[in-house]
């Protein structure tokens, strides 16, 4: 038993497996510097696989316990799988370079196999490649070692000097690689509209300087155009996949008279809207911001429904990164197939080069990256739904506190409030935890879409208040006051906050 114990001990602790492991971060951060954030690093690949082969009650646990960082803790496990893929691939080319070519050839070969085999990408494998077999010739250093009598076996001390050397050259390596693969990755010096087609951008010009106008100027929260970069996402993927516009087809497939195939520049050349449209995904707590609005450019989805003969009831929307989701054909047909974004081509991470935006339904099904439009005689789940999620219905009403901010005379307090159904009519406020209600100041409607509304009031008199937020659709109906947490379908409640004013 202790024999044992200690030979695992030894092979765990070899001189060959610390080099596998220096070896497997160095191809990682190598595959980064030469790649960037796209589906050459080899991270990619793996963090789609674990994306899809997550079970659910792993996803939502995490979301759970770890919230906004469940992204993150997704992201560092994958990077842990993927060190230690290339570790495992560094292991068996010292095991077998020993024996004939020798280390570093066959550890370059093998690294450069496996990113090869992981990405498609024959050039930029070589990332990983050299780095990794760099590590290995630090570590064993042929010119130095032509007498070793102990392969790995022991750690006498030049072998540990000449380990120790190697990941610090790792850990510097590694922190190059990560500039460099940040410089890499694809600037969003991003197009406009009409710079690649002679796209007519002044509708969406003109929606740009109306919000700007209606604005009120809320520290805190966004304008009533949410800026890109400023605008959330959620993906189910690390890496938001790259499509060239050229290359990219949207297929029309199911229940239709004429299965078509359309083109991007098809697509651009139907006739285009421009209009507001305000997304908030399902799983947001209530008073976080994964809540945004926009200026949408696109095509009427009727139209694809007119132009194929369209039947069925469902409608299911499949992307590029495997995402799917479905709606009724009744919100498909007022929704928009979509290619621009304030203005400017819509970028990778919204769903370049084409999303759907679906007016008044939570975020889910707006797909992004879309390839596929199917029609359906019966529904299906979605991919969120397939994980206990129930996000493919209308959006429910909101009234967020997002602007807390001290000005001469009390507190300015403000946010936006969306209803994607009914549209807001007015915002309440109360400042006794529910006593009494005030109206709150609120910006003008926006003129075309779902979009959202702001709302400002500010508190001058001295003291501690319990400060409740609710709004009004312009049916009448008052949101919701019963708190529920987001899953399954998404959260409600009045938001409330304890204000003071000195
Ligand atoms: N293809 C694809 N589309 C997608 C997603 C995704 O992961 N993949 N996420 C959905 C979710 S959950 C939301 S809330 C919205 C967010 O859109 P945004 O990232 O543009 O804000 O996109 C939806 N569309
Ligand atoms: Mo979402």
């Amino acid at each position: 038993m202790k024999a044992q114990f200690q030979r695992i001990r030894q092979a765990v602790t070899s001189k060959q497996s610390v080099t596998s492991v220096l070896a497997g971060i160095a191809a990682v951060a190598g595959s980064f510097a030469a790649a960037g954030l796209t589906e050459a690093f080899a991270f990619t690949p793996v963090s789609s696989f674990v994306v899809h082969n997550t079970p659910a009650v792993i996803i939502n646990t995490t979301l759970d316990v770890f919230g906004a960082y469940g992204q993150l803790i997704n992201m560092s496990f994958t990077l842990f799988v993927t060190v230690a893929l290339f570790t495992v691939a560094t292991a068996i080319a010292l095991e077998l370079g020993r024996h004939s070519v020798g280390h570093a050839p066959a550890t370059a070969v093998f690294v450069w196999l496996f990113a090869f085999a992981l990405t498609g990408a024959p050039l930029l494998s070589l990332g990983s490649a050299i780095p990794a077999a760099l590590v290995v010739v630090l570590a064993y250093r042929p010119w130095q070692d032509e007498l070793s009598l102990h392969e790995g076996r022991r750690w006498p001390d030049r072998d540990r000097r000449q380990v120790l050397q190697t990941s610090f050259g790792v850990v510097g390596f590694a922190g190059a690689a990560y500039l460099a693969g940040s410089l890499r990755s694809p600037a969003e010096d991003l197009p406009g509209l009409d710079e690649f087609a002679d796209e007519d951008v002044s509708g969406a010009d003109e929606l740009l300087a109306e919000a700007e106008m209606k604005s009120f100027d809320l520290p805190g929260s966004p304008d009533l155009v949410s800026e890109i970069g400023n605008f959330y996402t959620i993906d189910i993927a690390s890496v938001p996949p790259t499509i060239d516009a050229d290359d990219w087809t949207l297929e029309v497939s199911g229940e239709v008279n004429s299965a078509e195939t359309f083109s991007y520049d098809e697509l651009r050349g139907m006739n285009s809207e421009h209009r507001f449209s305000t997304l908030r995904c399902v799983g947001e707590d209530l008073n976080d911001r994964e809540m945004d609005n926009g200026v949408w450019t696109g095509v009427q989805a009727s139209e694809i429904s007119e132009r194929t003969g369209a039947t069925g009831d469902y409608v299911a929307m499949h992307a590029d990164d495997g995402f799917w989701n479905v709606i009724t054909r009744e919100a498909f047909e007022q929704s928009f197939i979509v290619y621009g974004m304030n203005g400017k081509v819509l970028p990778r991470e919204h769903g370049h080069p084409v999303r759907v935006i679906v007016p008044g339904h939570w975020g889910e099904v707006n797909v992004k990256w879309l390839t596929e439009i199917e029609f359906l005689d019966e529904n299906i789940d979605g991919y969120w739904e397939e994980r206990g999620w129930d996000g493919t219905g209308e959006v429910s009403a909101v009234a967020k506190l997002w602007t807390v901010e001290k000005t001469a005379d009390g507190v300015l307090l403000g946010g936006q409030a969306y209803d994607g159904h009914d549209g807001v009519d007015r915002v309440e406020i109360s400042t006794d935890g529910g006593e009494t209600w005030e109206e709150a100041e609120i910006t003008e409607p926006l003129s075309v879409g779902d979009g959202w509304r702001q709302w400002r009031y500010e508190l001058t008199e001295q003291g501690e208040h319990e400060v409740v937020i609710r709004m009004i659709d312009r049916d009448g109906n008052v949101q919701d006051s019963e708190r529920t947490s987001s899953r399954p379908d998404g959260a409600r409640g009045w938001v409330t906050d304890t204000i003071n004013v000195e």
